[in-house]
């Protein structure tokens, strides 16, 4: 959640539209992680300039960065046709954390009246506190209520200091960074540098974008190394703006461009050329030069090198749909495929987990799996959790990360743990994850996002492969990641002769699974209907048991995340004890009967819920008769293999809560009060 974009344009002018236009740009494209407030700093000429002739304008704003852009377009004291050779824009949408959202609040955070230094962040600063009262004994006035802002402020303050002198802005940013504690990204604009960025992280995601009309230097940064500040000062040792180890154009005719971004979408139509930015990193622009400096080696490699992104520019816009939301569903018959692909040999059922195989040793010899997720995916967990238990034949937990965490849960060396999520920054799931690492677990990610967090931390996994989600409400990652676990317990049960025919069974469920999800989206204009009935309700249950009470809770939660609509997932079995009391002929009931091995006990539960003078609309098999003939009104799904039907139930349960969300004029790809990856606990 949260976004962070910034433009440096060097030996390229560009107008001050152009560069208000970029900004903006890419903040719209980072508006899908959740936000609250919007805002940019760019330079602009004004009575009080500083004394080097530039100063820096902020302009913030509660609300859309679509808000954001009119103010801009209406700022009479901007010149937005002035051309500028060099410069730097900095820009953010923020998701409250400290501090209400309101305009103060918003990012830029500004050292003082002047902007001296102004940052964007995502994350948190813990120590924010003490560094505030530190600072407002030297004088310093606070303005917002954000942590935020003592970085800003710290800056300045280091700044004037006698030893600051000659120092560069890298090494100032440097000795700020040394002083926060907590999972942070930031970007830094100052008067005092002017053409010049530098950028950091801790914990939370950032990268680069290059884009160079003619030759570069290098395809690989060399990190420069920094002696620890205290023994010495590294700005003596390197000299600024030394054209070695830094990335620039070969040629000094050339212009280049570069965009700092917490997220590879709003980088990928500038330009495809990117550097992953590591923790402690800090990236500094200068002359046009980027450079990479560290205070210490610490583990990992001594060099960044350009990647190239691997994500096309239309998987990241609507295309001819209303929403995004609306775009993954209809996506996943090519998402599951995409999961699936180059690992699943359907002639000889023969599964490769290419991201496992170094491990596999330790994952068949090990005792226990435990499966770690919030949200979504942890009901991703507990839809497989039945399948991995059968084909591995281990005892599998399945956690939700907060909880997990909060019981300190014994986890020991022979345990091989699993963290799935969606961004793979998920906050509570990293931290369960430093936890089962910490205490020699074997820990494996499961996450859409190749670079991520998690996906870096964890000694093994597999991406799922799924493409960017844009909408808030996960619903393509859920479906492919149901696959990859339903893959994983193939992967665990390859050399069990007894279980040979059950394997069948599921590589052709899984062969057939894309046509039927492409089956069951046909059916959308009877959900349609269906939510036209029920949009003005206050309350929806959803019942199921098996492998489809995680359905229940997933189909819950989207109703719940996009139309604020109370809605409940519950186990049929537990009907009789609490929930049974609900059944009225007025409440909605939606039930999930497949002809599974709870096929007769979901017959009961429909009975009891009947009996009620409930009115339960059923989705079942399409041939299944009986159930049909049962219900109120049945929505029909193509049968498939028990452990993978619950893929085929959750895609109405999805298209529900978006008709429903858009019936009540939702926007359904920003919930409120929700965002895209929750990086703070
Ligand atoms: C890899 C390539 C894929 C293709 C394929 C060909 C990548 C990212 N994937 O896919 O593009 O060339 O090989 O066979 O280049 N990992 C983690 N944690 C996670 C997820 C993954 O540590 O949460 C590791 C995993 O152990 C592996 C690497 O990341 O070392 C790539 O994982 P993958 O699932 O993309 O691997 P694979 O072989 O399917
Ligand atoms: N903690 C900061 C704030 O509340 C940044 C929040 C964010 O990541 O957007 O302003
Ligand atoms: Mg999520």
């Amino acid at each position: 959640m949260c976004g962070i974009f910034a433009y440096l344009n060097y030996r390229i002018p560009k107008t001050r539209r152009h560069i208000l236009e970029t900004l903006i740009k890419g903040l719209q494209r980072l508006e899908y992680r959740g936000y609250d407030s919007a805002g940019v700093a760019i330079d602009a000429p004004s009575k009080g300039a500083h004394e080097n002739g530039k100063q820096i304008c902020v302009v913030k704003q509660q609300g859309k960065v679509e808000v954001l852009a009119e103010k801009l377009r209406g700022m009479a004291e901007f010149d937005f046709n002035d051309e500028m050779l060099c410069h730097v824009g900095i820009a953010h949408t923020r998701w409250a954390t400290h501090g209400v959202p309101n305009e103060v609040n918003s990012h830029p955070q500004r050292s003082d009246p002047e902007n001296e230094f102004v940052v964007v962040h995502n994350g948190i600063v813990t120590n924010y506190k003490a560094l505030k009262k530190l600072l407002e004994g030297k004088g310093f006035k606070f303005e917002s209520e954000t942590d935020t802002e003592v970085i800003p402020k710290m800056l300045k303050y280091l700044h004037q200091q006698p030893d600051a002198k000659d120092i560069s802005f890298s090494t100032l940013v440097e000795r700020v960074v040394k002083e926060l504690e907590g999972a942070f990204a930031i970007v830094v604009k100052s008067v005092h540098f002017p053409g010049e960025v530098v950028a950091t992280k801790r914990g939370s995601p950032l990268l680069i974008g290059v884009a160079c009309s003619g030759e570069l230097s290098t395809d690989i940064i060399p990190i420069r190394y920094c002696k620890s500040i205290s023994e010495g000062d590294h700005s003596k040792v390197v000299p600024q703006n030394n054209p070695l180890g830094s990335l620039h154009p070969v040629d000094v005719e050339c212009g280049v461009e570069y965009y700092f971004a917490s997220d590879a979408s709003a980088i990928v139509e500038h330009t495809r050329r990117v550097i992953f930015v590591e923790d402690d990193d800090v990236a500094a622009v200068s002359g046009g030069h980027l450079s990479l400096h560290r205070v210490c080696r610490g583990p990992g490699q001594d060099c960044r090198a350009l990647q190239t992104l691997e994500m096309e520019l239309q998987q990241i816009v609507k295309g001819s749909y209303n929403s995004y939301m609306q775009k993954e569903i209809f996506e996943q018959p090519d998402s599951v495929l995409n999961t699936m692909r180059g690992r699943l040999k359907f002639e000889s059922n023969i599964v490769m987990l290419g991201g496992l195989k170094d491990h596999v040793k330790v994952i068949k010899r090990c005792r226990r799996l435990i499966l770690i997720g919030c949200g979504t995916s942890y009901h991703a967990a507990l839809a497989t959790r039945q399948v991995l238990e059968e084909l591995s034949e281990l005892p599998v937990m399945v956690e939700l990360a907060s909880d997990f965490l909060d019981r300190h849960t014994p986890v020991f060396r022979d345990d091989v743990c699993f963290f799935i999520s969606q961004s793979g920054e998920t906050a509570d799931t990293l931290m369960a994850l430093h936890f089962c690492k910490e205490n020699g677990a074997l820990t494996v990610g499961v996450t859409n996002t190749v670079g991520s967090s998690i996906s870096r931390v964890t000694e093994c996994g597999i991406h799922i492969n799924a493409g960017p989600e844009i909408g808030v409400a996960s619903t393509k990652a859920y479906t492919s990641q149901v696959v990859a676990l339903v893959m994983f317990a193939l992967f665990m049960s390859e050399d069990r002769i007894s279980m040979t025919q059950r394997r069948k069974e599921i590589f052709k469920g899984l062969e057939e699974l894309p046509d039927q999800i492409r089956k069951v989206l046909q059916i959308d204009s009877d959900v349609k209907e269906l939510a036209g009935e029920m949009y003005k309700q206050l309350s929806l249950l959803i019942m199921g048991r098996g492998y489809n009470y995680a359905t229940c809770l997933e189909g819950a939660l989207k109703i719940k995340e996009i139309t604020y609509m109370h809605s409940e997932g519950i186990l049929s079995g537990e009907l009789k004890h609490g929930p049974l009391a609900l059944i009225d002929d007025k409440m909605p009931v939606i039930m999930i009967i497949p002809r599974d091995g709870t096929y007769t006990k979901c017959h009961n539960a429909l009975k009891q819920v009947t009996a009620r003078r409930g009115l339960p609309v059923v989705l079942c098999e399409e041939n299944d008769k009986e159930t049909i003939s049962l219900a109120f009104k049945a929505l029909l799904l193509p049968s498939t293999v028990d452990c993978l039907q619950g893929i085929l139930a959750v895609i109405p349960l999805q298209l529900l809560s978006l008709h429903i969300a858009n019936l009540r004029n939702m926007d359904v790809d920003c919930p409120r009060n929700l965002a895209k990856s929750v990086t703070v606990e």
